[in-house]
């Protein structure tokens, strides 16, 4: 299989609010550089640089707005001698004015975010520019005719909604490539979410549309981030009622449990039959990981890989979460080996 990789990834790591206080993010350069080191150890297959593609892909999945906030959003905030990363701190909640895109710099951070864990800083967007090329890039790949393709994205992208950034997130990795799927000719597509936390952003970007089905399975919102998304009950709207299903799990999760709910969404898959499948591989859900709350071992991730291998659809898979980092390398691979049918 072929891993997709950009060293733009480098240009970025900055901080979130976390426990009440301003720290280095978890979503830290280290990991995307364990999991390339780990492809390169299991000999996964070649690993091949990103294509470049404009602004033009990226719309769509997000609003034209919104990706100019993140293009200019960094040269806004200097302007005004500001030299550390830029966070937002005001979010128009409930009744208060969203209809109205601030003017300044500062409001129109809150009003492109969820939450305070998305800093940017000077080179933030070439390194989200360059992670949503690395997805393009494994679309193109599986367009081209191949099985399974890996874009090992960094910075992250599912809670990236189409007008708001969030989680660690800025353009929606997944979508951006299952858009362009549809663009060369795929009739539907689908995207299955196996990251510890809800695809929040996915979500929003297909809600409404029957093309594209998002399938996730996730710690249960009531009790864990992102909280307001992903529940059972959201099931799409309009000509997407039917496409959006959602199991939230319970804090443990283990791997019987998740199989159980994995297999309902093979079936949901299956039925669907979409000629492309992404998926968001996120390894967050491992026993050790330091900010989720399931109990998947190393192990379970090879027959993770083994259970999507079995939908026989053309699949990309697109790195999201997952901050262990010294065994992040060995349970991304191990989804991609078991797919493979590399490890038993
Ligand atoms: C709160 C936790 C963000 C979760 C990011 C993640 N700052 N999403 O792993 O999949
Ligand atoms: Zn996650």
């Amino acid at each position: 299989m072929l891993t997709v990789f950009s060293e733009a990834h480098r240009l970025h790591y900055g901080i979130e609010l976390k426990d009440g206080l301003i720290a280095r993010s978890f979503e830290n350069p280290q990991r995307a550089e364990t999991v390339l080191a780990r492809v390169r150890a299991t000999g996964l297959g070649d690993v091949i640089g990103e294509r470049q593609y404009d602004r033009s892909h990226y719309v769509g999945a997000h609003s034209d707005r919104y990706v100019r906030f993140l293009e200019t959003a960094w040269d806004e905030w200097s302007a005004t001698g500001r030299t550390h990363d830029a966070l937002p701190l005001v979010w128009p909640v409930r009744n208060l004015r969203d209809d109205i895109e601030p003017a300044f710099i500062d409001g129109k951070l809150g009003y492109y975010a969820m939450d305070a864990g998305s800093p940017i800083a000077a080179h933030t967007w070439e390194a989200v520019r360059a992670s949503a090329n690395v997805a393009l890039t494994g679309m193109d790949v599986i367009s081209a005719g191949a099985r399974g393709a890996f874009a090992l994205c960094r910075p992250p992208g599912h809670h990236a909604a189409h007008e708001y950034m969030g989680g660690y997130c800025y353009l929606n990795n997944a979508a951006i490539a299952a858009q362009r799927g549809l663009m060369q000719g795929a009739e539907r597509v689908a995207v299955l979410d196996v990251d510890f936390h809800h695809g929040n952003g996915t979500q929003d970007i297909f809600y409404d549309r029957a093309d594209a089905m998002f399938v996730s399975l996730h710690g249960d919102p009531s009790v864990s981030f992102p909280y307001f998304s992903g529940f059972a009950d959201e099931q799409g709207s309009g000509d997407g009622l039917g496409f959006n299903a959602n199991y939230p799990l319970p804090k443990g999760t283990d791997w019987l449990r998740y199989r159980d709910a994995l297999a309902d969404a093979g079936r949901r898959l299956a039925a669907y039959a979409p000629d492309v499948l992404v998926v968001s591989l996120g390894v967050d859900t491992f026993e050790g990981d330091p900010i989720s709350h399931f109990a998947l071992t190393t192990g379970d991730f090879v027959r993770l890989g083994e259970a999507i291998a079995v939908l026989g659809m053309p699949t990309l898979f697109v790195m999201e979460g997952g901050y262990m980092v010294d065994e992040i390398g060995t349970n991304a691979v191990n989804v991609l080996m078991g797919f493979e049918g590399r490890v038993g």
